[in-house]
């Protein structure tokens, strides 16, 4: 029967794939852009196979859009995008690499796109991000492929696929990690009056030994001593220690005001100030 048994093999394939087919659902996932570069809902769930359409609204005042990446890999396709310079708009920051899945066009302020593609064959925590430059390492979230559905993903507060805040602020709720006990917002909020305000704390998405700036004026910024770059500028208030001070150090300090800034700036070699300095110099007449 050398006939058959070339054909067992397809019969199979095809009988996988009918029972494939028969369990994988069409998932529609809206995702709105909130305030703050993130991403809500941070994160979904959805099945191997699924066909999913994700629905994105850009509600911010911000250019955004939505890449699916491989696991592991939003870091790599956030640089990539950052690399892409002046070619960025027309590809809509979109690196070309096959570790990119699924991506939107770049969304204008209160735009909406849709992307439909099928959920990857394999388990896992697919990262997606927005690629407009510097966005990436703070806006993200994760799709989690699972056949356990929405039960299947950790807690929020310990899920260390979404960014950090979004972490802590779901600690809070819960009362965690201050024992149920959360002080009110903003009890050990610093404020900058006429003088530059200088602290050392935890903050979301910068390194652990990492300086808060709070300068007179409204505008204040991160500067990360271990890769010796500016982190991230926000305007506004500056920083809330809360829950960082309450606690027993397991929450972080929050930003207070305003993301408007998130690009790693390297400190040339001579130093911030000296090159200040020069260029002060130089300016005069
Ligand atoms: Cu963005």
């Amino acid at each position: 029967m050398p006939l058959l048994k070339s054909f067992t093999p397809l019969l199979l394939l095809a009988l996988v794939g009918l029972a494939s087919s028969a369990t994988a659902a069409e998932v529609t996932v809206n995702l709105s852009v909130a305030t703050g570069l993130k991403y809500d809902p941070s994160r979904f769930a959805v099945a191997p196979g699924d066909s999913v359409t994700v629905v994105l609204h850009n509600g911010d005042d911000m250019i955004h859009n939505f890449v699916l990446v491989q696991p592991g890999e939003r870091l790599k396709v956030a640089q990539a995008a950052l690399a892409l310079g002046a070619d960025g708009p027309g590809r809509n920051f979109v690196p070309d690499l096959p570790e990119v899945l699924a991506s939107t066009r770049a969304l204008n302020p209160g735009e909406t796109a849709t992307l439909k593609f099928t959920a990857p064959a394999e388990t896992g925590i697919y990262p997606y991000v927005c690629t407009f430059p510097g966005h990436g390492f703070v806006m993200f979230g994760a799709m989690y492929v699972t056949r356990g559905g929405a039960a299947a993903m950790p807690p929020l507060a310990t899920d260390h696929n979404v960014p950090p805040e979004i972490a802590a602020a779901a600690a809070a709720a819960g009362g965690g990690g201050n024992g149920g006990k959360r002080a009110g917002p903003g009890k050990w909020l610093l404020k900058v009056t006429d003088r530059p305000v200088v602290c050392r704390t935890f903050l979301p998405d910068t390194g652990p030994a990492s300086i808060a700036v709070g300068l007179p004026g409204g505008q204040n910024y991160v500067f990360d001593t271990v890769t010796c770059s500016i982190r991230y500028v926000w305007k506004g208030a500056f920083v809330d220690n809360t829950d960082q001070w309450e606690g027993k150090g397991d929450l972080w300090s929050k930003v207070a005001g305003r993301l408007w800034l998130c690009r790693l700036f390297r400190i040339p070699q001579q130093g911030l100030v000296e090159a200040l300095q020069i260029r002060a110099r130089n300016r005069k007449p």
